[in-house]
């Protein structure tokens, strides 16, 4: 280890502030001395752990913590548990945490939309056509049935699988036939959403699941229970009650914070709290209120996927990404801070102290020292989201000086799986076929996804360079959650930006006027992929299973626990995904080989690790081209 960089000072030279935006607001912030996560990352005396780092470090029980070595005898634990255990262990409660995360988001949807489907909550069931769509798929017969009770047929039979004890999730159903059995097979088929966290918590206590393999077939399991269960029931019943997305242009970036508007960022995951803001901002009450103190009306920006999630159904502007969070307060010129749940920095609260800006907690789950606490209850919804929005306008006046920069960058969003379907595959028959054709006849040479956060230990604009180069490469690329945003950033969400596409790639989107980067949500919005994967192998030409198609995953950044539970469904689910620049199981050798080899035969997909942009590149093409040879459609 390199003691200089062990214990090195925190100097401000050393401070790596990520992006131009966030570099030009700290420079020109109005108060001096905001300390963002970048300066703490370089103000820390001691580099991150390496037993940490790795995984091997266990503190599951009272004789530990234990710092195991791998290959080291007298390393192991004290209870003998060795590297491939304890990374192995840990790696599954990372799983556990990220996909609770997602499940407890799902069940908060779902109760919405039962209150809403019960006429006790001011939102609608918005798209008739894919409640339909969706009861059908999750066989429930929807023949003379109103909307209303439709909707709570579907809401009750998925708010069930939340506590289900045996049998299977619904949406699993919706997968390839070789998939499922190939889940069966190993015996990882998610028997419930909830259950499957306990038993991960279970067989991680101290003296259980001491076998590698067996604790990485439950965290398998339980991120199976994210993506095709949690993660896939949130998506698609906010699309029945918000609305399925469609392409809609708006804009992202600190610069969307106005002079004039009652600036109120809203961040954190749940759509539904921000539904209702967006709501209550054009109520003419609240217009009124902003009136009276002289604003032109309340300016409702995103940050995190709240933000994605309104900018893809709403057009509301996203303030920023993960990184950004922050940086976007150090402005001065917010008036309120709405967060629900998930990768808010507990520092916004003192951020916000240094200004005018009220930091509104809203889930009785996440309270934060220092922020007003108002408890959202979606029965009283567009109430509570007023009682909000007057506070935001009281705090207007009190706007002191501040620093909104000029920079914002034009998107095209709103591309759900159905948009995608219906804008490739041609107005009159919506299909995924043309994608498919173009696939096999090379004009596009494969699909990849680029996921998750965005992260201050990592300096490089990571999203933005593996996008520029898999689209010149003639590969599409879809994104979602902060990557998503960090990508809109630099214009490539945008239709302008496909001069910077491969040939065929250009081709095949300027005829139907899509951007070369493919906006798909948020994070819980992946789902979306899976669905669209098991289109085109259900469409024809490209196999019979999710593992064949010359497609691959990637999150360069990641930092949420999350990003690790999606990382595992896809694998799971039968695709190649690269992470970096480290991931917590490289302490043991065996589970390292287990991830980033093995699991290949097992699931047709595997984990990767890389550091550099290049090298993600570098295996997102060699496995797309790798498909293609095994496919027989490279000449
Ligand atoms: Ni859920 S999980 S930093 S907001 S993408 Fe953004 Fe997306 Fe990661 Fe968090
Ligand atoms: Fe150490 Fe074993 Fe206890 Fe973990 S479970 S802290 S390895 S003794």
């Amino acid at each position: 280890m390199d003691t200089s960089r062990r214990f090195k000072k925190g100097n401000e030279s050393e401070v790596l502030i990520q992006t131009e935006t966030n570099r030009e607001v700290l420079k020109n912030a109005p108060v001096e001395n905001i300390v963002t996560a970048a300066h703490r990352v370089a103000g820390r005396s001691v580099e991150p752990c390496l037993f940490g780092q790795g995984g091997t470090c266990c503190r599951n029980c009272n004789m530990g913590p234990c710092q195991i070595i791998d290959g080291v005898e007298q390393m192991i634990g004290v209870c003998g548990a060795d590297a491939s255990t304890v990374a192995a262990r840990n790696f599954a409660r990372i799983v556990a945490g990220g996909a609770a995360s997602h499940m407890d988001h799902a069940r908060g949807v779902v109760m919405a939309f039962l209150a809403t489907a019960k006429g006790e909550a001011p939102y609608e069931i918005k798209d008739g056509i894919k409640l339909r769509q969706v009861a059908m798929s999750i066989g429930i017969d929807v023949a003379e049935k109103s909307k209303e009770d439709l909707a709570i047929e579907v809401g009750e039979k998925l708010m069930a699988e939340f506590g289900q004890q045996e049998g299977g999730l619904s949406f699993v159903k919706r997968a390839p036939k070789p998939r499922q059995e190939l889940w069966k097979k190993l015996g990882i088929g998610p028997r419930g959403v909830d259950r499957e966290i306990t038993e991960i918590m279970h067989r991680t206590h101290m003296g259980v699941d001491q076998h590698y393999e067996n604790l990485l077939f439950q965290a398998a399991r339980t991120a199976l229970a994210d993506g095709w269960g949690a993660s896939m029931i949130a998506t698609e019943l906010s699309d029945v009650m918000f609305g399925t997305p469609v392409p809609i242009r708006s804009r992202v970036d600190i610069g969307v914070l106005k002079e004039d508007e009652v600036n109120v960022t809203v961040h954190g995951h749940e759509p539904i709290l921000a539904e209702a803001l967006g709501m209550a901002a054009r109520d003419p009450e609240i217009l009124e209120e902003c009136k009276k103190v002289g604003a032109k009306g309340i300016n409702l920006a995103g940050v995190c996927c709240t933000g994605n999630e309104i900018l893809m159904r709403k057009g509301f502007p996203i303030a920023g990404s993960f990184i950004q969070q922050e940086v976007v307060l150090a402005t001065g010129a917010v008036e309120a801070m709405v967060v629900d749940v998930q990768c808010i920095m507990q520092n916004v609260s003192r951020v916000a102290e240094q200004f005018h800006t009220e930091l509104i907690t809203t889930s009785d789950k996440a309270k934060i020292p220092g922020a007003t606490h108002i408890s959202f209850d979606e029965h009283r919804a567009l109430d509570i989201a007023k009682e909000i929005l007057k506070r935001a306008i009281k705090k207007f006046p009190e706007r002191g000086k501040h620093f909104v920069p000029v920079r914002s960058m034009d998107v095209v969003a709103g591309f759900s799986h159905e948009t995608i379907n219906y804008m490739l595959g041609g107005r009159f028959r919506a299909s995924y076929k043309p994608l498919n054709d173009n696939i096999i006849n090379g004009r596009i040479r494969g699909v990849a996804a680029i996921v998750g956060c965005d992260n201050y230990r990592v300096t490089e604009e990571m999203h933005v360079e593996i996008a520029k180069e898999l689209i010149a490469n003639d590969v599409l690329v879809l994104v979602t959650g902060c990557a998503a945003t960090s990508i809109g950033r630099t214009g490539l969400l945008s239709p302008e930006a496909l001069d910077q596409a491969g040939p065929g790639l250009r081709e095949v989107l300027e005829a139907v006027g899509c951007p070369p980067v493919l906006h798909m949500g948020s994070c819980v919005d992946n789902s979306r992929i899976l669905i669209a994967a098991t289109e085109m192998v259900r469409t024809g030409g490209l196999g019979e299973d999710i593992y064949q198609l010359p497609a691959v995953g990637a999150a360069p950044q990641w930092m949420s626990e999350k990003a690790v539970a999606i990382g595992q469904y896809f694998v799971s689910s039968g695709v190649d995904v690269v992470f970096g620049p480290t991931f917590p199981i490289t302490g043991s050798k065996v589970v390292s080989d287990y991830c980033f080899n093995k699991m290949k035969d097992v699931y047709g997909g595997s984990w990767h690790l890389a550091k550099k942009p290049s090298e993600f590149v570098n295996i997102m093409v060699d496995t797309i081209n790798q498909a293609r040879k095994d496919l027989g459609i490279d000449k």
